[in-house]
């Protein structure tokens, strides 16, 4: 039954069912009884494995395609007319000759199956910051998963009311050909498809599609964010609580910060940390002056390996009820999950990620996938700010950039000022993760953390940034932070994870003008004093090391950011070209 009678939706939809020929269409409507009548649907096909009830209540297994563990940087596409717009960062077509290729691709795709109309909002149903969206799927994984991600529903085409105002989805599974593989992005038409894929990213479409690729465009024309950022509450022992923004690339470490539990000393003392949001935050400027920010998720999908009870407790327990896993291990023993560093005992029976027996003894490769993930209700999370649903947002003090450096960042820098800091987010760097297809390990730029999800050329997106500084009387300050030096061995020397609590103190203080910092060729950097080492096994001269700034390092790294921005030509800001060159003059005086 349709659940609206708003045309321009029910042209769109007749249109995609003219394509893809479904054999049915079914209209999601939010409730528990038709989530719960698919779960079971979906169990009977093998499409998800149901857990032990007991242990894991409402929990289900999934395992994809083992050719579609990733988000596909390479197959995905920013179509606008003029290839121009699109930068010399992101995948271009036609958006003309493309839809004719995907018309091709789709077209009777969904025969023998059945479309599902997926209504979900981004952002609170009703907030000013709110955005709504359509995803057509044959994928009742897409749904379930949606339905954990997203708010989903009728109350969703009942405030969209007769709008055209909403972003068309479709997405068909199709016969998940890697060679016909398709994520694109339409941002003049507010449309999106993907294709031949039934994973994370590249599927679940409110995820990076819209809530980045798209709402990028949007934040441009409105004067607003879209930002692949964590957003965290910090509570000091005086009971304020002071946000913060962080952006760092996929697998860098955005939600184990975002549900960072105080190191003891600090629990004592009465800190306490909120989680607002783990890989996305809309910013806009608030009456007051400062820059808000709302989640427009409303669950995790989280990386699975490495998630255990000491790194990251508050997401391991999101996990325990109402949970949907991918690609990770499943113990035949009592039908739970298990995945590299949970714990120090691997299952002795058990099926790897693709369903191959598996165990510690005859193991050939990881029981999990690197990349495997959690798709996990936020309102399971212990931590949960009490703001998450605050349609308005919280207001940002800081905005910290980082990534996964061995050698060059410091533990943690604060830019000089905005500009400054728009550049420090432009320059960034990261060693590749398992997050998207591509050779592990090998240090790429990552401006923002948004070079796979920038929905328009990446020098305007700078001038953007640029431009916000303008209209925000109350700037957020910016740091850049680095959890990942390495020894001479390899290891990380910095604890991190909970840890990490130290470098933010530090971080909040500064923007409150609390504590002192020391001016360097690269920003502004702490001393050793001003960062609390009490209850670590870390001595001063180590952290020393760790807020060392190597000269030559720093020189190699201004050719390196130099070759980057080549690509970007005339449209390089010019604020960002002479932070450049005052960096380097800085590092030759
Ligand atoms: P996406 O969901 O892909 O956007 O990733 P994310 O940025 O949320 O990364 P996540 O928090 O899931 O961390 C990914 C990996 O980094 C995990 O293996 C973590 O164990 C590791 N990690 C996170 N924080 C730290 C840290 O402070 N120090 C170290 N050494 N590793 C960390
Ligand atoms: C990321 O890769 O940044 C993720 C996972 O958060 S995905 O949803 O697949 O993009
Ligand atoms: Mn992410």
């Amino acid at each position: 039954m349709e659940l609206t009678k708003n045309k321009a939706v029910l042209d769109w939809i007749d249109q995609q069912i003219k394509i893809t020929t479904p054999d049915q269409v079914v209209w999601i409507d939010g409730t528990e009884d038709q989530l719960e009548a698919l779960r079971e649907e979906a169990c009977a096909t093998g499409e998800i494995y149901k857990l032990n009830q007991e242990k894991l209540p409402g929990c289900y297994l999934h395992r994809s395609d083992p050719s579609d563990v990733a988000r596909v940087e390479s197959r995905t596409f920013i179509c606008c007319k003029e290839k121009e717009n699109a930068g010399p960062t992101n995948n271009w077509m036609d958006p003309v000759e493309m839809h004719a290729m995907l018309d091709g691709i789709c077209a009777g795709a969904m025969k023998g199956r059945t479309m599902y109309v997926i209504p979900y909002s981004m952002g609170p149903v009703g907030s000013p910051f709110a955005k709504y969206g359509i995803e057509l799927t044959d994928s009742i994984y897409v749904v379930l998963n949606m339905a954990i991600m997203t708010r989903v529903g009728k109350a969703i085409l009942d405030q969209l009311g007769d709008s055209p105002d909403f972003i068309k989805g479709l997405h068909c599974k199709a016969d998940l050909d890697p060679e016909k593989r398709y994520i694109v992005q339409f941002p003049e038409e507010n449309a999106i498809v993907s294709v031949n894929s039934g994973y994370g990213g590249n599927v679940l479409q409110g995820k990076k599609c819209f809530a980045l690729r798209i709402a990028s465009n949007l934040g441009r024309q409105e004067n607003w964010l879209a930002e692949h950022m964590l957003i965290l509450g910090i509570q000091n022992p005086q009971g304020e609580v002071r946000y913060v923004t962080g952006a760092f690339p996929s697998a860098c470490g955005k939600t184990n910060l975002a549900m960072l539990i105080p190191p003891e000393g600090y629990q004592k003392d009465g800190w306490k940390c909120w989680c607002v949001g783990d890989d996305i935050a809309w910013l806009r400027v608030g009456e007051d002056g400062r820059l808000w920010a709302v989640n427009p998720e409303k669950g995790f999908f989280g990386v699975a390996p490495g998630t255990n009870a000491s790194s990251n407790p508050n997401a391991l327990a999101t996990t325990h009820k109402g949970t949907i896993f991918t690609n990770v291990a499943l113990n035949l023993d009592d039908d739970t999950v298990w995945w590299e560093k949970l714990d120090k005992n691997p299952p002795k029976n058990a099926l790897d990620w693709m369903g191959n027996p598996w165990s510690p003894e005859t193991a050939q490769g990881p029981a999990a996938h690197p990349n495997s993930r959690f798709t996990a209700p936020a309102e399971n999370c212990p931590c949960i700010s009490s703001e998450f649903e605050n349609p308005a947002g919280v207001p940002i003090s800081a905005i910290i950039f980082g990534g996964r450096r061995a050698k060059t960042a410091p533990l943690v820098y604060q830019s000089r000022d905005w500009n400054h800091g728009v550049f420090v987010g432009s320059i960034m760097g990261s060693e590749k993760t398992a997050a998207a297809e591509g050779q592990v390990g090998e240090t790429r730029r990552d401006p923002m953390a948004m070079i796979p999800f920038c929905g328009y050329h990446m020098a305007d997106y700078w001038q953007h940034w640029l431009d916000m500084g303008n209209i925000i009387p109350n700037q957020p300050k910016i740091f850049n932070v680095n959890w990942f030096r390495t020894d001479e061995n390899g290891n990380f020397i910095w604890p991190g994870f909970g840890e990490n609590l130290r470098v933010l103190e530090w971080i909040l203080k500064r923007c409150f003008d609390e504590a002192d910092a020391k001016e360097t060729e690269i920003g502004y950097l702490p001393k050793a004093e001003d960062i609390n080492l009490t209850g670590l096994d870390l001595d001063v001269e180590t952290l020393e090391g760790l807020l060392s700034v190597d000269r030559d390092l720093w020189k190699a790294e201004v050719a390196g950011i130099r070759d980057f921005y080549q690509q970007f030509g005339d449209k390089l800001p010019k604020e960002l070209a002479k932070e450049l060159a005052d960096l380097e003059a800085r590092l030759n005086a």
